[in-house]
């Protein structure tokens, strides 16, 4: 590290991403900082307490891969105990220390002649200070910027607002008329709650989703006992996990024909529970099945059938202090209003306002097309790295997974880079295009592309900036082995 840096990394969030960069840094004898903005770690996990909120990915692959957990307590876990295992592991790997929480980055900018980050950090008092890094890996995550629906008199609704992101723990909807706009799969979680305690509750849906029954039994005491007494029946859990998840990737990018018979499961799901033809017909997809996630529940159908459950399809024109008013004229009346209407995937760069070479900045250059070599390294910034950037999220299994990679990626690229005595290391613009290419011609057939929805998986021009067209595998050999031309090495260590 040279002398004129404050820290060899600085990490940006505390999620499953910047832990597990952290812990790596941490393996590596790096001097690292975690900044993150809220007062607890945990990321997604932290933020998204809604009712019912649970991961859709089974627990023992949602983990990292070297810290298996023997303890969760069902197939899919729940917010909390996902929050508690990261937390966890933050103190089991020494991490805690090094987190600087209520910090929030306002700016990054790079500064060629040092090889280094000036990263501004605003801190809870509203003071802010500057660190110079050496490299910054931003684990921000791109499921944190709420998006607010655009309705003329919102603001001045005399109820509850609430999204599902923002959730107030003290907030009960017992004896309350609810309202919630979106049928994503934060609703689809939170909706049987919601129908359970409300007096009643209109559901605002724009488009139906698909809706698989939910296979999620309780481990018993016994099998936890062997994970945890035989780590090898844990691991070989988790690659069965593993391996049938990533079958699923043909279905997604290849042979989208292969979902017909899941989707007869989901129409047939939904029959089972929905008597009415009309409820039916106005919940049944007209788009191929995993072109928006696809989701999981037994009890979302059976609350929407109730009595006391309305399903709006005409769309929200306007709102007034007593609740919303539809296209159809019908004026609806709410004490609370629930926004499960997703997130602004792109927002969580945009607020860092970063400026790389040459006054680059990654606002106009995304505004102009979001290009990035596997998702980690974008041209004109040296020593940046991104995790669970573009284009390398996924809609069949575990994210987490991609994380490791991206993680075995950026120590590689830094040790390269300190191997050689250089400052900086940076993605070669000139091999950029290609990839992109290429990531454009794979996504073309796959059905988020071409399977007749929109979804935040795509940009304004309708291409795939989101999901990695392919298999985990094949992304976890890439990284494995990065082809060191790729990228060039500058500057010189003042040592
Ligand atoms: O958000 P979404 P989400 N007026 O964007 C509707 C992850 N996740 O929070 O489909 C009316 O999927 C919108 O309608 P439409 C997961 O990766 C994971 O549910 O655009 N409606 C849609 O129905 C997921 O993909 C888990 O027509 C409006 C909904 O709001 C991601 O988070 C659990 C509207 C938004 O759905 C986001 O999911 C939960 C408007 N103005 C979430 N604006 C796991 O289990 C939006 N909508 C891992």
């Amino acid at each position: 590290m040279s002398a004129r840096v404050d820290h060899d990394l600085v990490i940006v969030g505390s999620g499953f991403s910047g832990i597990g960069m952290a812990i790596a840094a941490q393996r590596d004898g790096r001097d690292y900082v975690i900044l993150e903005k809220a007062d607890e770690i945990g990321g997604t996990w932290r933020d998204n307490r809604y009712p019912g909120c649970a991961c859709d990915v089974p627990s023992h692959l949602y983990s990292f891969s070297f810290e298996p957990n023997p303890y969760w307590s069902r197939a899919y876990a729940t917010s909390d105990e996902i929050q508690d295992y990261l937390l966890y592991c933050v103190e089991k790997y020494g991490v805690r220390d090094n987190i600087r929480l209520r910090s929030t980055v306002q700016r990054m900018t790079y500064d060629e002649g040092l090889g280094a980050w000036h990263v501004t950090v605003g801190t809870a008092d509203g003071d802010s200070y500057q660190i110079v890094a050496g490299a910054v890996v931003l684990g921000v995550g791109a499921l944190h910027d709420p998006v607010l629906p655009d309705i003329p008199g919102l603001r001045t609704f005399q109820g509850e607002v609430m999204h599902t992101a923002s959730w107030d723990p003290g907030a009960t909807m017992i004896g309350k008329r609810v309202g919630i706009i979106g049928t994503g799969c934060s609703a689809v979680q939170a909706i049987p709650h919601l129908a359970e305690d409300a007096k009643h509750l209109t559901v605002f849906q724009r488009t139906p989703i698909w809706v698989l029954p939910k296979v999620d039994p309780a481990y018993p005491e016994w099998l936890v006992d062997a994970y945890e007494k035989r780590p090898w029946l844990m691991k070989a859990h988790r690659a069965k996990i593993k391996a049938a998840n990533e079958l699923r990737v043909l279905a997604f990018t290849k042979q989208p024909m292969l979902l017909k018979a899941a989707s007869k499961a989901a129409l047939a799901h939904m029959r089972s529970a929905v008597k009415d033809p009309e409820l039916r017909a106005k919940l049944t997809p007209d788009y191929t099945m995993g072109c928006k996630r696809i989701t999981m529940s037994n009890t979302y159908f059976p609350a929407l059938a109730r009595d006391d459950v309305t399903v709006e399809t005409s769309s929200i024109t306007s709102a007034d202090t007593t609740g919303v008013t539809t296209a159809d004229g019908t004026h609806h009346d709410l004490d609370v209003l629930v926004l499960a209407t997703g997130f602004d995937v792109s927002g969580s760069y945009r607020h860092l306002n970063v400026t790389g070479l040459e006054g680059h900045t990654l606002e106009a250059d995304w505004d102009a097309g979001i290009d990035t070599f596997y998702g980690v390294t974008v041209p004109h910034y040296p020593n940046l790295f991104l995790l669970l950037g573009p284009n390398t999220g996924l809609g069949h299994t575990s994210v987490v997974l991609m994380i490791e990679a991206q993680i075995g990626l950026v120590a590689k690229l830094l040790d390269a880079r300190d191997h050689r005595g250089a400052t900086a290391v940076a993605v070669r613009p000139q091999v950029v295009p290609a990839h992109m290419e290429q990531l454009d011609q794979r996504s073309e057939h796959t059905v988020w592309q071409a399977g007749g929805c929109s979804s935040w998986y795509l940009d304004e021009e309708g291409r795939n900036r989101t999901l990695w067209p392919g298999s985990v595998v094949e992304y976890e050999r890439k990284l494995a082995k990065p082809e060191l031309i790729d990228y060039e090495f500058t500057g010189a260590v003042d040592r």
